[in-house]
């Protein structure tokens, strides 16, 4: 075994809400081992939704992970690179992985570890403080407790725009906020029946109308929202990057209403990425970040994939927080992002 260096001070791991509160002092935190713990005695739906909804992500990952620690019996190159492959794999994304492979190999020579179980805590460890770095990103949006708060959403065709959208007003009514939905997809016939067709089910109020125009969609929109003293506005937009400019505009011009409209910018711009296009959904993810001030990201589709990992490669490519995270088309399957779930949910049968 290698010298453990750290203690239990080292590390002050606190739930507040999503929010991690890690203390760097050292570098040997066992952080596996406390979420272990701390998930078995209190266990939410959240995190159980958590678990479910990366087994996909898991049972590839892990069962990799542990295969190696039988193959090998020592952390030599071959073993290095066999880790390095099954994290890219994972769609931890090559930057991120390189990055993580150098902490890795460092710690291994430093702290003269040898054991493999040891070896285990140190790569959750390292995963975990990718994420985590030395910023906190917060989850939370940014709601506006006195005035209407305006969130828009963009992301590229069928990546769940609309769905998230429906599944973020739930959420809202069900604490008892008014919503309503904006449908400035005015490019996609149909869109605006499926945003209508949600706000029906969700008790919601909805706006929208043919127009080649969506700002101006979004100006009668918020307009109506004033007068009706609406609490939360979700504007859905078309996905349309293949135009890269006439959307830039577009963005631009919706953003110029809210702005003009409300006298301040808009609240949120939130990026919907499809998990299940991996390092594509990063590519995008920097395309947008160059056309718009994206300030969060909701990662959909994370049950039907095994690109669990894509997570890890946000934060260290893009560094925008993930806020909210889709397990499922249902409402009740989208959930606030927590990156100690999310890590328990990867790794937790990896024993
Ligand atoms: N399994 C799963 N399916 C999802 C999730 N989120 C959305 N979907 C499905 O993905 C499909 C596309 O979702 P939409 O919300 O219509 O996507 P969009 O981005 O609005 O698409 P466009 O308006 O065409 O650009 C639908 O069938 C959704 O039910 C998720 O988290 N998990
Ligand atoms: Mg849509």
């Amino acid at each position: 075994m290698g010298s453990v260096r750290g203690s239990e001070t080292s590390l002050s791991l606190t739930r507040k809400r999503g929010v991690v509160e890690t203390c760097l002092l050292d570098v040997t935190m066992k952080i596996f081992d406390k979420m272990k713990n701390l998930f078995k005695k209190e266990k939410t739906e959240e995190v159980e939704k958590y678990e479910k909804g990366l087994t996909k992500t898991r049972e590839n990952f892990v069962n990799k992970l542990s295969l190696l620690g039988i193959k090998y019996t020592k952390i030599d190159d071959k073993f290095y690179e066999e880790l390095e492959e099954i994290l890219i794999m994972a769609d931890i994304g090559v930057k991120t992985t390189s990055i993580f492979m150098d902490k890795l190999k460092k710690r291994v020579k430093e702290e003269n570890i040898t054991d493999f179980n040891y070896l285990k805590e140190v790569i959750v460890d390292e995963l975990f403080l990718i994420y985590v770095g030395n910023e906190q990103l917060t989850s939370k949006i940014n709601y506006n407790k006195n005035d209407l708060t305006t969130i828009l959403f963009v992301g590229v065709n069928g990546v769940g725009k609309t769905t998230s959208i429906a599944k973020l007003a739930s959420k809202l009514k069900s604490e008892g906020k008014s919503v309503m939905l904006i449908g400035a997809d005015t490019f996609r016939a149909g869109a605006k029946e499926q945003l209508n067709e949600w706000a029906n089910r969700l008790n919601a109020e909805f706006y929208g109308r043919d127009d080649i125009d969506p700002a101006s969609v979004v100006y009668d929109g918020l307009e109506i929202a004033k007068q009706k003293n609406i609490d939360v506005v979700l504007i859905d937009t078309a996905g349309r990057l293949q135009n890269k400019l006439n959307l830039m505009k577009e963005l631009e011009k919706i953003n110029k209403v809210i702005e003009k409209q409300l006298e301040r910018k808009v609240d949120e711009t939130l990026l919907v990425i499809d998990a299940s296009t991996g390092q594509n959904g990063i590519s995008q993810a920097k395309s947008f970040k160059e056309i718009c001030n994206i300030t969060g990201i909701i990662l959909t589709k994370l049950d039907g994939t095994a690109k669990g990992g894509i997570v890890l490669a946000i934060k260290e490519e893009v560094n925008i927080p993930v806020k909210y995270v889709g397990f499922g088309e249902k409402v009740e399957d989208m959930i606030p992002f927590d990156i100690e779930s999310y890590i328990y949910g990867l790794f937790k049968e990896w024993n």
